[in-house]
């Protein structure tokens, strides 16, 4: 199959219709077997039963109802897990994101080789309350990823068949997608302008917990995709520092009280300080041994992203 359309949704039962005879008008130029993966995350509408009466016009569906709201990223993994096309494209359901971008992402891929294309919403159809909050997160994930996207969260990215497989998405990670895809090897990350509409149907479905847990799976995933496998590594070489530096200062306090005859050595600030490190670095190890008895029972300690074999 050549192509796969990715479509997580939540309660958004006015927009497919036009969405799903906007896509095949997009495409229908193209000479391509492709599916359209639409997963339904629980809505509380009438969105599944819209998905199953399309899928009388559109057989291309394949249609996914989750049994609860678990969430855009979970909603993500489960098509990613189904996709069958050499290229994975997803988009939102809500009519922002244009499917005639569709044809040139797939060639970003096919043709010019990208593991991953994301979109960017240069000119942004939406509040600023969302519009500053986003640059400023954007430009964060770029410092500490390296990845060069403006547009990191762009619900239009397109995908090389291998990437979607090799990808976990859980929590808010669908947000650094592209993050997840350079720990596994994928660096050849594009970058298209693409078209973006003000939201005709329905409401924004993030709120501002966005700004909270997003960050924090930034740095879960920092952390798991450099220590992930040897976190001893990480624990260790922090507890060791700290451990080190706490003993100094603690060797300097009682060279000056056994040698110089200095008083008072119990109520400096160094002498906490020493005492902390010491504590801290030797917690920071124990936390590090137990990583490492955690993941040496994970199946997955072994695993690693192969390319090709011959
Ligand atoms: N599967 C799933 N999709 C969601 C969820 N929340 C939002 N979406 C979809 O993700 C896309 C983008 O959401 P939207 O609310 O438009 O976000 P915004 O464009 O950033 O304001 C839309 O297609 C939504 O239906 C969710 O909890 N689960
Ligand atoms: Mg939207």
């Amino acid at each position: 199959m050549d192509l796969s359309i990715v479509i997580p949704l939540y309660n958004e039962e006015e927009s497919l219709p036009e969405l799903l005879s906007w896509i095949k008008k997009s495409i229908q130029s193209q000479q391509w077997a492709y599916e359209v993966i639409m997963v339904d995350d629980g809505s509380n509408d009438n969105s599944w039963n819209t998905i199953v009466e399309l899928k009388n016009s559109y057989p291309e569906i394949v249609g996914i109802k989750l049994r609860r709201n678990y969430g855009k990223s979970a909603a993500l993994n489960k098509a990613f897990e189904q996709a069958q096309g050499d290229v994975v494209i997803t988009m939102d359901a809500d009519l922002q994101d244009s499917p005639e971008e569709i044809p040139e992402l797939y060639q970003m891929i096919m043709r010019d080789g990208f593991d991953l294309v994301s979109g960017w919403k240069k000119e942004r159809h939406d509040p600023v309350s969302k519009t500053i909050p986003t640059k400023l997160y954007n430009w964060a994930t770029r410092v500490m990823s390296g990845i060069k996207l403006h547009d990191m969260n762009c619900g239009l990215k397109a995908y090389k068949h291998e990437v979607v497989k090799s990808v976990e998405v859980y929590g808010e990670m669908h947000r650094y997608i592209p993050v997840l895809a350079k720990i596994q090897g994928f660096e050849k990350i594009g970058e298209k302008v693409v078209q973006h509409q003000a939201r005709k149907h329905g409401v924004t479905k993030f709120g501002l917990n966005r700004f909270s847990r997003g960050p924090l799976d930034l740095l879960t995933i920092s952390f798991i995709g450099r220590f992930g496998k040897r976190p001893m590594h990480f624990f260790g070489s922090t507890g060791m520092l700290f451990t080190i530096i706490g003993v100094l200062l603690l060797t300097v306090l009682t060279v000056q009280k056994v040698i110089y005859k200095v008083g008072g050595i119990a109520s400096r600030p160094m002498f906490f300080l020493g005492m902390l490190l010491i504590i801290v670095g030797i917690q920071l190890f124990i936390a590090g041994f137990l990583a490492e008895m955690i993941s040496r029972n994970n199946p997955k300690r072994n695993e690693y992203s192969i390319a090709e074999t011959i």
